[in-house]
């Protein structure tokens, strides 16, 4: 039999083969199980010895050659169809990337970030505690008498008895003052710090809720006085508002933790019904509006910090986080604040990748 025309004759048709199909169909007629080449394979079974030490090397290589053309002519056909989808596809760079679902930073989030890059340029490093405290920590190195409201049960969340410890019954904190006696207590002075947080009180309507956020700020060194304070508040509140003409008013108050205590106003233009912060409360179309309290530090409150009152002094300061993001954001409802709902989320969040600095601004919106 002339091996050399059948193995011309395959070549050929594997030469001819114009796309991968046609090139599997055809190996599967030539090597598969009843194809041509392995039926040839199977006639040796019936030859003589002689015979099949001639013609086995013969058939043996005619289907090694075709395999091999199988192979070759099949990478050329894949290379082939690579180079024809490469030249068609084409990348088209300039396109903005599809939009992915992306969550928001609530407000509250916001703000304190903001307050802490403010009072990063400042000097004041964050401070942070417990939001379970005990009532040493919280009313008694505070200078808060047994009688005050603010302890009543009704005021408070407290603990039932059993969770009493070191003797000292237990609560919700109603202020983040005790992660600054915490502060003073262990690291001493002089101290610049800042502790926002979660504080909680018994009260719920329309502008309190029973949890909300406070940042309180403390200085003490020597020689510090209101001067420091005031020049503090003005600075931090000009860089929180984005404006250079915050004007403040200091008033008298009485807080237990200061002596002095001073309440401090920020004057605001009415815009279209809207209050802007800014300018002289006693402009033609303006007003004051109570936003902090303040004081120099109690003398009794940094003795029971363990610090010398003859040695150091120092101001204090306390302001609703909640209340600071609503008039910075124009928000009217404090309650939606903690409501979780998405949509009020997707409104007033901010994009993740916004990151307040003081140089690219601290209220950059998404
Ligand atoms: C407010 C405003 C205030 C403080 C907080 C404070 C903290 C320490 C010592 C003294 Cl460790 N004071 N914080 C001072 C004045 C006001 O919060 O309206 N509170 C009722």
């Amino acid at each position: 039999m002339d091996y050399a025309a059948t193995r011309e004759e395959a070549l050929a048709r594997v030469a001819g083969a114009q796309d991968l199909g046609t090139l599997e169909v055809l190996r599967v007629a030539l090597l598969g199980k009843a194809g041509s080449i392995s039926s040839l394979l199977k006639t040796l079974g019936g030859m003589s010895a002689d015979e099949r030490q001639t013609v086995g090397p013969q058939i043996h290589a005619l289907r090694e050659g075709v395999s091999d053309a199988l192979a070759a002519r099949k990478a050329a056909l894949e290379s082939a169809a690579m180079e024809t989808q490469l030249a068609r596809e084409t990348l088209d760079l300039s396109l903005p990337a599809p939009e992915m679902p992306r969550g928001s930073v609530h407000p509250v989030s916001q703000v304190m970030d903001e307050l802490a890059e403010i009072f990063a340029d400042l000097g004041f490093a964050v401070a942070t505690g417990p939001e379970i405290e005990d009532d040493w920590h919280n009313f008694t190195a505070l200078n808060i008498p047994e009688s005050h409201p603010a302890r009543a049960m009704h005021d408070t969340f407290y603990f039932p008895d059993q969770m009493a410890q070191h003797g000292q019954k237990m609560l919700l904190r109603t202020h983040t003052s005790p992660v600054q006696i915490r502060a003073m207590i262990a690291d001493g002075a002089p101290i610049r710090i800042i502790a926002p947080g979660r504080v909680y009180r018994s009260d719920s309507d329309a502008t309190h809720t029973p949890m909300f956020h406070q940042i309180e700020g403390l200085v003490i060194d020597k020689q510090i006085h209101l001067g420091h304070l005031k020049w503090t508040l003005e600075t931090f509140l000009g860089a929180f508002f984005e404006r250079d003409d915050i004007v403040l008013r200091l008033r008298p108050s009485y807080f237990p933790f200061t002596e002095p205590s001073v309440e401090v106003d920020v004057g605001f233009a009415l815009v279209n019904g809207k209050r802007v912060l800014g300018g002289s409360g006693d402009a033609p179309g303006h007003g004051w509006m109570e936003l902090l309290g303040s004081g120099m530090v109690n003398r009794k409150v940094i003795e029971a910090s363990g610090l010398d009152p003859d040695v150091w002094q120092g101001f204090a300061f306390g302001v609703g986080v909640d209340r600071l993001a609503m008039l910075k954001y124009g928000m009217d409802d404090l309650r939606a604040f903690f409501d979780g709902d998405v949509r009020w989320l997707q409104h007033y969040g901010f994009s993740p990748l916004d990151v307040p600095t003081l140089s690219g601004g601290v209220g950059v919106r998404a």
